[in-house]
């Protein structure tokens, strides 16, 4: 009985839970106190990260050490601030309140020093928007709106398009080569600023430079992933949904969520068309996009990457819910095989391809997009699994952690800023029913920082 009980657990535990008919349900599953047990988790982790590493960007909960990101050798509060709207929506209102205090004392981005635009977008003015949606503190706008304008000068070439990094003091900006998604996720952050403080420039920069990237898109109507910001020539031939495109697609269907303009609705559509004409693959009775060149549509490669397993869940917004859904569901059958999601699978070889996990959020960002949309119980089971495997194999002595490995199930030491962003509201927001969040209509970025939504 035991060994049967172990066997059972585990395959529970690897995402098997569709053969037990109460599971599948969900009926036999206490949602409130796994909700409860999601923010046990956040302020153990917050607890650690006070203890360890206050104020610094990314936290090593192995070895309780630190490092900067995005900055070199200098600290911006990075996974304080990525934290703070997820730990007000779980009602962690004192360590909110202690972040908020670190930022009001703390922050300050006139530092003379290179950031990626990209990065500093979603991560840093993305996550003081949230905080200032979650308590309305106009300091949380003014020092987003400061460092929105430290990126701005990397927006000023001939394209439109940005730089992929900027000196936040001198203004000096380096590498014009880029791709779709270091073009193109802006509007949320930049736009939200023009919103809320009257200044167009922001939400204008942002679009000008996605407007400027969806012009040249091929006859076949697909992106390559490597342009030069300078000239707008195309530097490569291939067309992917994944890195380093993936978020370009997700801020073309977002330009019309949150600001209602019909530009990025038909972008998005436009877009979108050619992507499911040319990049969908079956195999196994599974659903895969794969790579292809931009202008023939002829396939690159079988090969594919967990950070597009978010995909589904923007096709289910975007109006293509069932083969959102088949995606998602391909991604869920590689869960539930490892456990947790390598960062590169074949799926021809139906082997890894690297073997890594950066304590990814991608499918269980898909499994809220989904259950927002149609309530599905598979959603939020699939949200269970990934959340219970996490606790399971990523829990470290100070928090959570990365992996070497996905098959051995070998640790690493790196808890990236998004996880405090991310999956654990991810988790938080699937299960607990709270009251501060408004189901029915709301934006979540692709970092996961609510822009929109939130009930004080
Ligand atoms: O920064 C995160 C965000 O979701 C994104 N790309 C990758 C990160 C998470 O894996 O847009």
């Amino acid at each position: 009985m035991k060994t049967l009980l172990t066997r059972r657990q585990a395959a529970l535990a690897l995402g098997a839970v569709a053969a037990t008919p109460a599971l599948a349900r969900g009926n036999a599953i206490d949602w409130h106190a796994l909700g409860e047990d999601v923010k046990n988790e956040m302020r153990w982790a917050w607890a650690n990260y006070r203890e360890h590493a206050w104020g610094k960007d990314d936290f090593k909960p192995v070895s309780g050490g630190n490092r900067s990101f995005p900055l070199k050798d200098h600290h911006l509060g990075l996974s304080l601030i990525e934290a703070m709207d997820t730990l007000w929506v779980m009602g962690l209102d004192q360590e909110f309140a202690d972040a908020l205090g670190w930022v009001k004392a703390n922050a300050d981005f006139d530092v003379d020093g290179e950031v990626s635009v990209f990065e500093t977008e979603i991560r840093l003015v993305g996550g003081l928007l949230s905080a200032h949606h979650a308590c309305g503190d106009p300091v949380l706008l003014a020092k987003a709106r400061d460092l929105a304008d430290r990126l701005l000068p990397a927006f000023d070439t001939p394209t439109g398009m940005p730089y992929r990094y900027v000196n936040l003091r001198t203004k000096a900006v380096r590498d014009p080569i880029s791709n779709p998604a270091e073009v193109g996720t802006h509007i949320a952050e930049l736009g939200t600023i023009s919103t809320l403080t009257g200044d167009r420039k922001y939400y204008d920069a942002a679009k000008r430079a996605m407007v400027a990237m969806y012009d040249r898109r091929s006859k076949a109507g697909l992106l390559a992933d490597t342009i030069d910001v300078r000239t707008g020539q195309w530097g490569s031939r291939r067309a992917t949904i994944a890195p380093p495109s993936d978020s370009y697609y997700e801020y073309c269907w977002d330009g019309w969520q949150l600001f209602g303009d019909h530009d990025f609705k038909a972008m998005y559509d436009t877009l979108t068309a050619p992507i499911l004409r040319h990049q969908i693959a079956h195999a196994n009775g599974q659903l895969w996009f794969v790579d292809v060149d931009f202008e023939t549509g002829k396939q690159l490669s079988t090969e594919q990457d967990e950070l597009a397993s978010f995909y589904g869940g923007l096709l289910a917004q975007g109006g293509a819910g069932a083969t959102g859904a088949a995606y998602t569901r391909a991604w869920a059958s590689v869960q539930a095989k490892y456990g947790i999601l390598p960062e590169g699978y074949d799926y021809a070889t139906g082997k890894p391809t690297y073997v890594t996990n950066a304590l990814r959020p991608e499918l269980a960002d898909a499994a809220f997009n989904h259950w927002l949309l149609d309530g599905r119980t598979e959603w939020r089971l699939l949200g269970r699994t990934h959340f219970l495997n996490m606790k399971r194999w990523n829990r470290a002595r100070y928090g959570y952690t990365d992996m070497a490995n996905v098959v051995t199930k070998a640790q690493a030491d790196h808890c990236p800023g998004y996880w405090w962003s991310e999956q654990m509201k991810y988790y938080y927001l699937l299960f607990s029913d709270t009251k501060r969040f408004d189901y029915k209509d709301n934006y979540l970025s692709t970092e996961g920082n609510v822009l929109k939504g939130f009930r004080r």
